[in-house]
Protein backbone atom coordinates (compact mmCIF):
# COMPACT_ATOMS: atom_id res chain seq x y z
CA UNK A 1 0.00 0.00 0.00
CA UNK A 2 1.13 3.16 -0.92
CA UNK A 3 -0.12 6.82 0.84
CA UNK A 4 0.44 10.39 -0.18
CA UNK A 5 0.84 12.83 2.67
CA UNK A 6 0.69 16.59 2.17
CA UNK A 7 1.89 18.24 5.40
CA UNK A 8 3.91 14.93 6.43
CA UNK A 9 6.28 17.37 8.70
CA UNK A 10 3.54 18.63 10.43
CA UNK A 11 2.57 17.10 14.12
CA UNK A 12 -0.29 14.70 12.86
CA UNK A 13 1.98 14.00 9.80
CA UNK A 14 4.70 12.84 11.32
CA UNK A 15 2.66 10.40 13.79
CA UNK A 16 0.49 9.14 10.35
CA UNK A 17 4.16 8.40 8.54
CA UNK A 18 5.10 5.96 11.85
CA UNK A 19 1.80 4.62 12.00
CA UNK A 20 1.52 3.35 8.15
CA UNK A 21 5.09 2.54 8.06
CA UNK A 22 4.17 0.05 11.08
CA UNK A 23 1.32 -1.65 8.90
CA UNK A 24 3.81 -1.76 5.69
CA UNK A 25 2.94 1.05 4.16
CA UNK A 26 5.37 3.02 1.54
CA UNK A 27 4.50 6.55 2.51
CA UNK A 28 5.36 9.45 0.65
CA UNK A 29 5.40 13.12 1.01
CA UNK A 30 5.65 16.85 0.16
CA UNK A 31 7.72 19.47 2.43
CA UNK A 32 7.85 23.15 1.26
CA UNK A 33 11.25 24.51 0.40
CA UNK A 34 12.94 26.18 3.43
CA UNK A 35 15.93 28.24 3.81
CA UNK A 36 17.42 26.43 7.09
CA UNK A 37 16.29 22.65 6.26
CA UNK A 38 16.96 21.07 9.66
CA UNK A 39 14.34 23.58 11.13
CA UNK A 40 11.86 22.27 8.66
CA UNK A 41 12.20 18.14 8.54
CA UNK A 42 13.29 18.11 12.49
CA UNK A 43 10.02 16.48 12.70
CA UNK A 44 10.53 13.98 10.23
CA UNK A 45 14.49 13.15 11.56
CA UNK A 46 13.27 9.77 13.20
CA UNK A 47 11.92 8.25 10.13
CA UNK A 48 13.41 10.44 7.23
CA UNK A 49 15.40 7.12 6.13
CA UNK A 50 11.86 5.10 5.86
CA UNK A 51 9.93 7.62 3.97
CA UNK A 52 9.91 9.18 0.95
CA UNK A 53 9.78 13.21 0.61
CA UNK A 54 9.50 15.81 -2.40
CA UNK A 55 9.58 19.53 -2.45
CA UNK A 56 6.24 20.53 -2.88
CA UNK A 57 3.51 23.12 -1.68
CA UNK A 58 -0.22 22.45 -2.00
CA UNK A 59 -0.45 25.75 -3.58
CA UNK A 60 1.32 24.79 -6.97
CA UNK A 61 -1.00 22.83 -8.60
CA UNK A 62 1.79 21.09 -10.83
CA UNK A 63 3.76 19.27 -8.57
CA UNK A 64 0.73 18.16 -7.26
CA UNK A 65 -0.39 16.50 -10.31
CA UNK A 66 3.62 15.35 -11.68
CA UNK A 67 3.61 13.29 -8.20
CA UNK A 68 0.02 11.63 -7.93
CA UNK A 69 0.91 10.25 -11.58
CA UNK A 70 4.20 9.39 -10.47
CA UNK A 71 3.22 7.88 -7.08
CA UNK A 72 -0.22 6.69 -7.64
CA UNK A 73 -0.91 6.51 -3.72
CA UNK A 74 -3.61 3.95 -2.53
CA UNK A 75 -4.57 6.50 0.31
CA UNK A 76 -4.13 10.56 -0.09
CA UNK A 77 -4.18 12.18 3.40
CA UNK A 78 -4.35 16.49 2.86
CA UNK A 79 -2.67 17.43 6.35
CA UNK A 80 -1.23 20.53 4.96
CA UNK A 81 -2.69 24.03 6.54
CA UNK A 82 -1.40 27.29 7.98
CA UNK A 83 -2.99 25.42 11.08
CA UNK A 84 -3.02 28.53 13.44
CA UNK A 85 -6.26 29.70 14.48
CA UNK A 86 -5.25 33.40 16.00
CA UNK A 87 -2.80 34.07 13.22
CA UNK A 88 -5.47 33.61 10.15
CA UNK A 89 -6.67 36.53 11.17
CA UNK A 90 -3.28 38.13 10.67
CA UNK A 91 -3.00 36.65 7.57
CA UNK A 92 -6.88 35.62 6.07
CA UNK A 93 -5.53 35.64 2.68
CA UNK A 94 -2.87 33.35 2.93
CA UNK A 95 -4.56 30.89 5.04
CA UNK A 96 -7.92 30.37 2.48
CA UNK A 97 -5.41 29.82 -0.27
CA UNK A 98 -3.27 26.86 1.44
CA UNK A 99 -6.10 25.48 3.54
CA UNK A 100 -9.21 26.54 0.76
CA UNK A 101 -8.04 26.58 -2.42
CA UNK A 102 -4.96 24.10 -1.42
CA UNK A 103 -7.46 21.72 -0.79
CA UNK A 104 -9.29 22.39 -4.04
CA UNK A 105 -6.24 21.64 -5.30
CA UNK A 106 -4.89 18.40 -3.92
CA UNK A 107 -8.70 16.99 -4.70
CA UNK A 108 -8.67 18.32 -8.76
CA UNK A 109 -5.21 16.54 -8.85
CA UNK A 110 -6.41 13.21 -7.47
CA UNK A 111 -9.47 13.12 -9.74
CA UNK A 112 -7.37 13.79 -12.84
CA UNK A 113 -4.20 12.25 -12.15
CA UNK A 114 -5.40 8.86 -9.89
CA UNK A 115 -9.04 9.12 -9.23
CA UNK A 116 -8.44 5.14 -8.24
CA UNK A 117 -6.82 6.77 -4.81
CA UNK A 118 -9.24 7.14 -1.27
CA UNK A 119 -8.83 11.39 -0.14
CA UNK A 120 -8.73 11.86 3.56
CA UNK A 121 -9.31 15.63 4.26
CA UNK A 122 -8.52 16.91 7.47
CA UNK A 123 -11.63 19.02 8.73
CA UNK A 124 -11.62 21.05 12.19
CA UNK A 125 -14.10 21.46 14.73
CA UNK A 126 -13.30 24.91 14.71
CA UNK A 127 -16.10 24.75 11.42
CA UNK A 128 -18.52 24.99 13.91
CA UNK A 129 -17.97 28.02 15.46
CA UNK A 130 -20.28 28.77 18.53
CA UNK A 131 -22.79 26.34 17.45
CA UNK A 132 -23.57 23.45 20.21
CA UNK A 133 -26.15 21.23 20.72
CA UNK A 134 -28.50 21.44 23.78
CA UNK A 135 -27.14 18.51 25.41
CA UNK A 136 -23.57 20.83 24.72
CA UNK A 137 -22.10 18.04 22.20
CA UNK A 138 -21.14 18.96 18.38
CA UNK A 139 -21.80 16.73 16.29
CA UNK A 140 -22.49 15.86 12.32
CA UNK A 141 -25.70 17.29 12.45
CA UNK A 142 -24.20 20.04 14.36
CA UNK A 143 -24.72 23.46 11.99
CA UNK A 144 -21.68 24.73 10.67
CA UNK A 145 -20.99 28.90 11.27
CA UNK A 146 -17.42 29.23 11.62
CA UNK A 147 -15.75 32.52 13.36
CA UNK A 148 -12.25 32.62 12.19
CA UNK A 149 -10.69 32.60 8.56
CA UNK A 150 -9.14 29.12 9.71
CA UNK A 151 -12.64 27.87 10.47
CA UNK A 152 -14.22 29.28 7.18
CA UNK A 153 -11.08 28.19 5.07
CA UNK A 154 -11.75 25.21 6.66
CA UNK A 155 -15.13 24.45 5.84
CA UNK A 156 -14.72 25.66 2.26
CA UNK A 157 -12.25 22.50 2.29
CA UNK A 158 -15.15 20.19 4.11
CA UNK A 159 -17.58 21.18 1.38
CA UNK A 160 -15.59 20.55 -1.64
CA UNK A 161 -14.30 17.24 -0.25
CA UNK A 162 -17.85 16.43 0.32
CA UNK A 163 -18.86 17.57 -3.49
CA UNK A 164 -15.86 15.23 -5.28
CA UNK A 165 -17.40 12.49 -3.43
CA UNK A 166 -21.49 12.92 -4.26
CA UNK A 167 -20.96 14.70 -7.93
CA UNK A 168 -17.53 12.62 -8.95
CA UNK A 169 -18.52 9.24 -7.01
CA UNK A 170 -15.00 9.52 -5.33
CA UNK A 171 -13.69 7.70 -2.28
CA UNK A 172 -13.01 11.44 -0.54
CA UNK A 173 -13.89 11.52 3.16
CA UNK A 174 -13.96 14.39 5.92
CA UNK A 175 -12.62 13.44 9.81
CA UNK A 176 -13.31 16.48 11.88
CA UNK A 177 -11.18 16.13 14.42
CA UNK A 178 -11.30 18.21 17.55
CA UNK A 179 -8.13 19.61 19.39
CA UNK A 180 -5.18 16.82 19.60
CA UNK A 181 -2.13 17.47 20.99
CA UNK A 182 1.19 15.70 21.81
CA UNK A 183 5.08 15.86 22.31
CA UNK A 184 5.41 17.23 18.63
CA UNK A 185 2.50 20.04 18.85
CA UNK A 186 4.07 23.32 17.40
CA UNK A 187 4.82 25.25 20.88
CA UNK A 188 2.11 28.49 19.63
CA UNK A 189 -0.04 26.31 20.80
CA UNK A 190 -2.06 26.81 24.59
CA UNK A 191 -0.95 23.20 25.47
CA UNK A 192 2.26 23.15 24.40
CA UNK A 193 3.28 26.67 25.40
CA UNK A 194 1.50 26.07 29.19
CA UNK A 195 3.71 23.04 29.45
CA UNK A 196 7.14 24.23 28.07
CA UNK A 197 6.89 27.60 30.36
CA UNK A 198 6.01 26.07 33.14
CA UNK A 199 8.81 23.64 32.44
CA UNK A 200 11.23 26.69 32.21
CA UNK A 201 9.69 28.34 35.31
CA UNK A 202 10.45 25.04 37.22
CA UNK A 203 14.12 25.47 35.99
CA UNK A 204 14.31 29.22 36.52
CA UNK A 205 14.15 29.45 32.61
CA UNK A 206 11.07 32.07 32.77
CA UNK A 207 9.31 33.49 35.80
CA UNK A 208 6.03 34.34 33.88
CA UNK A 209 3.49 32.74 31.06
CA UNK A 210 1.98 35.41 29.49
CA UNK A 211 -1.65 33.77 27.73
CA UNK A 212 -4.79 35.05 25.76
CA UNK A 213 -8.23 33.89 27.22
CA UNK A 214 -8.06 31.51 30.07
CA UNK A 215 -12.31 30.30 30.19
CA UNK A 216 -12.23 29.02 27.00
CA UNK A 217 -12.95 24.92 26.05
CA UNK A 218 -11.60 22.58 24.61
CA UNK A 219 -11.90 18.68 23.74
CA UNK A 220 -8.39 17.66 24.03
CA UNK A 221 -7.17 14.52 22.39
CA UNK A 222 -3.54 12.82 21.39
CA UNK A 223 -2.26 12.99 18.06
CA UNK A 224 -1.20 9.33 17.94
CA UNK A 225 -4.77 8.42 18.38
CA UNK A 226 -6.13 10.65 16.27
CA UNK A 227 -4.13 9.64 13.14
CA UNK A 228 -5.41 6.08 13.57
CA UNK A 229 -9.26 7.67 12.95
CA UNK A 230 -8.08 8.52 10.37
CA UNK A 231 -6.52 5.43 8.52
CA UNK A 232 -10.01 3.84 9.56
CA UNK A 233 -11.85 6.82 7.91
CA UNK A 234 -10.60 6.81 5.15
CA UNK A 235 -10.61 2.71 4.91
CA UNK A 236 -14.12 2.54 5.63
CA UNK A 237 -16.26 0.87 2.43
CA UNK A 238 -18.53 3.68 2.52
CA UNK A 239 -16.77 7.19 2.02
CA UNK A 240 -18.45 9.30 4.49
CA UNK A 241 -17.57 12.05 7.30
CA UNK A 242 -16.60 11.26 11.19
CA UNK A 243 -16.69 13.33 14.27
CA UNK A 244 -12.97 12.78 16.32
CA UNK A 245 -12.65 13.61 19.64
CA UNK A 246 -12.89 12.45 23.47
CA UNK A 247 -16.58 13.60 25.10
CA UNK A 248 -14.58 15.22 27.62
CA UNK A 249 -13.49 19.06 27.94
CA UNK A 250 -11.38 21.41 30.52
CA UNK A 251 -10.76 25.20 30.35
CA UNK A 252 -7.36 26.77 29.71
CA UNK A 253 -7.59 27.63 33.17
CA UNK A 254 -8.24 23.99 34.30
CA UNK A 255 -5.16 23.09 31.72
CA UNK A 256 -2.45 25.54 33.84
CA UNK A 257 -3.87 24.21 37.02
CA UNK A 258 -3.19 20.62 36.20
CA UNK A 259 0.40 21.66 34.49
CA UNK A 260 1.66 23.76 37.35
CA UNK A 261 0.37 21.50 40.09
CA UNK A 262 2.45 18.63 38.86
CA UNK A 263 5.54 20.67 39.67
CA UNK A 264 4.19 21.46 43.19
CA UNK A 265 3.23 25.41 41.72
CA UNK A 266 0.06 27.78 41.81
CA UNK A 267 -0.36 28.58 38.07
CA UNK A 268 -1.74 31.88 39.27
CA UNK A 269 1.09 32.86 40.97
CA UNK A 270 3.08 33.08 37.14
CA UNK A 271 0.09 33.49 34.85
CA UNK A 272 -1.27 36.39 33.29
CA UNK A 273 -2.82 38.13 30.43
CA UNK A 274 -1.90 39.77 27.46
CA UNK A 275 -4.65 41.57 24.97
CA UNK A 276 -1.74 40.11 21.97
CA UNK A 277 -3.03 36.47 22.63
CA UNK A 278 -6.86 37.00 22.80
CA UNK A 279 -8.65 36.67 19.31
CA UNK A 280 -11.17 39.23 17.47
CA UNK A 281 -14.16 36.72 18.32
CA UNK A 282 -13.49 33.94 20.08
CA UNK A 283 -14.69 30.09 20.03
CA UNK A 284 -15.55 29.66 23.59
CA UNK A 285 -16.62 25.84 23.84
CA UNK A 286 -15.79 22.04 22.29
CA UNK A 287 -16.97 18.95 23.30
CA UNK A 288 -17.47 16.19 20.23
CA UNK A 289 -19.50 13.53 20.35
CA UNK A 290 -17.63 10.66 18.63
CA UNK A 291 -19.98 7.92 19.20
CA UNK A 292 -20.78 7.12 15.27
CA UNK A 293 -17.03 6.26 14.95
CA UNK A 294 -16.51 4.23 18.15
CA UNK A 295 -19.53 2.06 16.84
CA UNK A 296 -19.23 2.08 13.46
CA UNK A 297 -15.34 1.45 13.15
CA UNK A 298 -14.44 0.91 16.78
CA UNK A 299 -11.96 3.36 17.11
CA UNK A 300 -11.79 4.12 20.82
CA UNK A 301 -8.77 6.64 21.98
CA UNK A 302 -5.84 5.06 24.49
CA UNK A 303 -4.70 8.33 25.96
CA UNK A 304 -6.48 10.48 28.97
CA UNK A 305 -6.19 13.51 29.12
CA UNK A 306 -3.69 13.29 32.06
CA UNK A 307 -1.64 10.76 29.87
CA UNK A 308 -1.41 12.85 27.23
CA UNK A 309 0.06 15.98 29.40
CA UNK A 310 2.44 13.65 31.04
CA UNK A 311 3.95 12.37 28.56
CA UNK A 312 4.70 16.05 27.33
CA UNK A 313 5.42 17.34 30.57
CA UNK A 314 8.25 14.40 30.29
CA UNK A 315 9.40 15.50 27.06
CA UNK A 316 9.61 19.36 27.83
CA UNK A 317 11.82 18.43 30.66
CA UNK A 318 13.70 16.09 28.97
CA UNK A 319 14.66 18.47 26.37
CA UNK A 320 15.47 21.76 28.87
CA UNK A 321 16.90 20.00 32.09
P1 LIG B 1 0.74 21.37 11.87
O1 LIG B 1 1.65 20.71 12.86
O2 LIG B 1 0.64 22.84 11.82
O3 LIG B 1 1.16 20.82 10.41
C1 LIG B 1 0.72 21.43 9.24
C2 LIG B 1 1.59 20.93 8.10
O4 LIG B 1 1.17 21.55 6.88
C3 LIG B 1 3.08 21.25 8.26
O5 LIG B 1 3.81 20.15 7.83
C4 LIG B 1 3.27 22.42 7.30
O6 LIG B 1 4.58 22.53 6.81
C5 LIG B 1 2.32 22.00 6.20
N1 LIG B 1 1.99 23.09 5.29
C6 LIG B 1 1.59 24.34 5.60
N2 LIG B 1 1.37 25.05 4.48
C7 LIG B 1 1.65 24.23 3.43
C8 LIG B 1 1.62 24.37 2.04
N3 LIG B 1 1.26 25.53 1.46
N4 LIG B 1 1.95 23.31 1.26
C9 LIG B 1 2.35 22.14 1.81
N5 LIG B 1 2.41 21.95 3.15
C10 LIG B 1 2.07 22.98 3.95
O7 LIG B 1 -0.75 20.82 12.03
P2 LIG B 1 -1.28 19.43 12.65
O8 LIG B 1 -1.63 19.66 14.08
O9 LIG B 1 -0.37 18.35 12.28
O10 LIG B 1 -2.66 19.29 11.87
C11 LIG B 1 -2.75 18.55 10.66
C12 LIG B 1 -3.99 18.98 9.90
O11 LIG B 1 -5.15 18.74 10.70
C13 LIG B 1 -4.04 20.46 9.54
O12 LIG B 1 -4.71 20.56 8.31
C14 LIG B 1 -4.89 21.07 10.63
O13 LIG B 1 -5.51 22.25 10.18
C15 LIG B 1 -5.88 19.95 10.87
N6 LIG B 1 -6.45 19.88 12.23
C16 LIG B 1 -5.63 19.88 13.30
C17 LIG B 1 -6.17 19.77 14.57
C18 LIG B 1 -5.31 19.75 15.80
O14 LIG B 1 -5.83 19.98 16.91
N7 LIG B 1 -4.01 19.45 15.68
C19 LIG B 1 -7.57 19.63 14.73
C20 LIG B 1 -8.37 19.59 13.58
C21 LIG B 1 -7.80 19.70 12.32
P3 LIG B 1 5.61 23.66 7.37
O15 LIG B 1 6.44 22.96 8.39
O16 LIG B 1 6.34 24.05 6.15
O17 LIG B 1 4.80 24.78 7.94
O1 LIG C 1 -5.90 27.47 21.37
C1 LIG C 1 -6.75 29.75 24.09
C2 LIG C 1 -7.26 30.11 22.71
O2 LIG C 1 -4.19 27.73 19.59
C3 LIG C 1 -6.74 26.77 22.24
C4 LIG C 1 -5.62 23.98 15.98
O3 LIG C 1 -4.98 22.73 15.96
O4 LIG C 1 -7.48 23.15 17.27
C5 LIG C 1 -6.44 24.10 17.25
O5 LIG C 1 -6.97 25.42 17.32
C6 LIG C 1 -7.46 27.75 23.15
C7 LIG C 1 -8.14 28.91 22.42
O6 LIG C 1 -5.88 25.82 19.50
C8 LIG C 1 -3.51 31.30 24.46
O7 LIG C 1 -7.94 31.34 22.72
C9 LIG C 1 -5.35 31.22 25.57
O8 LIG C 1 -9.41 29.12 22.99
O9 LIG C 1 -4.07 25.74 21.15
P1 LIG C 1 -4.90 26.69 20.40
P2 LIG C 1 -7.22 26.17 18.71
O10 LIG C 1 -7.33 27.61 18.39
O11 LIG C 1 -8.37 25.54 19.42
C10 LIG C 1 -8.42 23.24 16.18
C11 LIG C 1 -9.42 22.12 16.34
C12 LIG C 1 -7.73 23.24 14.85
O12 LIG C 1 -8.25 22.74 13.89
C13 LIG C 1 -6.51 24.10 14.75
O13 LIG C 1 -5.72 23.72 13.61
O14 LIG C 1 -6.49 28.35 24.01
N1 LIG C 1 -5.52 30.45 24.46
N2 LIG C 1 -4.13 31.76 25.60
C14 LIG C 1 -4.39 30.48 23.75
N3 LIG C 1 -4.05 29.87 22.59
C15 LIG C 1 -2.80 30.08 22.12
N4 LIG C 1 -2.42 29.48 20.97
N5 LIG C 1 -1.91 30.90 22.77
C16 LIG C 1 -2.21 31.54 23.95
O15 LIG C 1 -1.39 32.26 24.52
Amino acid sequence: MKAFITGINGQDGNYLSRYLLELGYEVHGIIRRNSVPEHQESRIDNISNKIKTYYGDVTDVGCLNMLLKKIQPDEIYNLAAQSHVRISFDIPQYTAQVNALGALNVLEAYKENYPKAKYYQASSSEMFGNNVDSDNFQRLATPMKPISPYGISKLFAFNMTNMYRTSHGLHACNGILFNHESPMRGSNFVTTKVIKTAVQIKFGQKNELILGNLDAKRDWGHSKDYVVAMHKIINHNIPRNFIVATGQTRSIRELCDIVFSHFGLNYLDYTRTNIKYFRPNELEYLKGDSTIIQSVLGWKPKYTFESMIEEMIEHWYNILK
